[in-house]
């Protein structure tokens, strides 16, 4: 792994080098505290770091504090290097965040195992995030599209909101409804319908700006959230979502299917809640529905 060597005395420096290298670890040095707290700073920082308690300019422990001041979830490991005996010391760096000390002259063995502890914390760590992340991904995602779920939909509506109640810069919401999608499973085999579903979720997003949002709200209902528009706005984007669906043939398992898309759109309105608009964009879509279907209607 990639360690960090801060130590201003070259001999303990060279030293210490040599003997992480040789262990197959790819070594950077520093020599002073502030070019040290500097190269901890970078996005790719290293994640293991060997660091002299007594350094020009910013000691070692000032170094620690900085360090652990930055609030992460992927912090170094910090190896302290203090004269031998020197207890007050080591007990004020751990105090300050070391993760683990090693007394000068140092050991070769020690050292060497004493990095690799800091080489199996950090990479539990990272598993650790990784996993965080992963479940994080799991909660908030639809499994077959890929898209937001619908808690995760919900909640940017939610935050939309409450940004559209300060700022008056528009806001729309549309739920999109597969016409007669049954058919398609009952015909094709679920399936082609699951296909049907993926290539319908491709040809919202594509169709969306970047700052709109997409999610899966229920089995072939979809949530539009677009931040940003008037009423002319929002009924062209709706609009162009539904002829875009309806002129674009999707191939699946089973040979080409088309289908349509009835929507249901709320321009939010002062005093709008989560439930107003779903509700209100439901009513404009059971019109829609009733209308014909392959179409958008606004809520009244
Ligand atoms: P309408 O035009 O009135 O919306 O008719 P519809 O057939 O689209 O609506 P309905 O609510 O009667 O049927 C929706 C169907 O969607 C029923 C259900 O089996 C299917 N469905 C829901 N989730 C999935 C899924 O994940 N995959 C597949 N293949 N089908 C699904
Ligand atoms: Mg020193
Ligand atoms: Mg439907
Ligand atoms: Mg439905």
């Amino acid at each position: 792994m990639r360690i960090l060597i801060a130590e201003d005395d070259l001999t303990s420096r060279n030293m210490l080098a040599a003997v992480l290298r040789k262990a197959g670890h790819e070594v950077m040095e520093t020599v002073d505290g502030a070019e040290t707290w500097k190269e901890l700073q970078r996005p790719d920082a290293p994640r293991l770091v060997i660091l002299d308690w007594m350094m020009p300019g910013m000691d070692g422990l000032e170094v620690i504090r900085q360090v652990r001041a930055v609030k992460t979830d992927r912090p170094p490991y910090l190896i302290m290097l203090t004269a031998r005996g020197e207890k007050a010391d080591i007990i004020a760096g751990l105090d300050a965040g070391a993760n683990d000390y090693l007394a000068k002259p140092f050991d070769v063995g020690e050292l060497r195992a004493r990095v690799e502890v800091g080489r199996r914390m950090v990479e539990m760590q990272d598993a650790l995030c990784k996993a965080r992340d992963a479940l994080a991904h799991e909660a908030s995602h639809d499994p077959l599209t890929r898209i937001f779920n619908r808690r995760a939909v919900v909640s940017v509506l939610s935050r939309e909101l409450s940004r559209e109640s300060r700022q008056h810069h528009g806001l729309a919401a549309g739920i999109c409804d597969i016409d007669h999608f049954k058919k398609i499973n009952d015909t094709y085999g679920h399936m082609v319908g699951d296909d049907v579903l993926c290539a319908f979720t491709r040809l919202l997003r594509t169709g969306l700006r970047d700052y709109d949002c997409l999610g899966r709200i229920g089995g072939e209902e979809f949530l539009v959230i677009a931040p940003e528009v008037d009423n002319d706005g929002a009924t062209n984007l709706f609009e162009r979502l539904r002829m875009r669906v309806a002129n674009t043939p999707i191939s699946t398992r089973a040979g080409t299917v088309t289908i349509t898309v009835s929507i249901g759109v709320r321009i939010v309105r002062e005093g709008d809640t989560i439930d107003t608009v779903l509700a209100a964009a439901d009513d404009a879509l059971y019109r829609a529905k009733k209308g014909g279907r392959n179409r958008v209607c606004l809520a009244l």
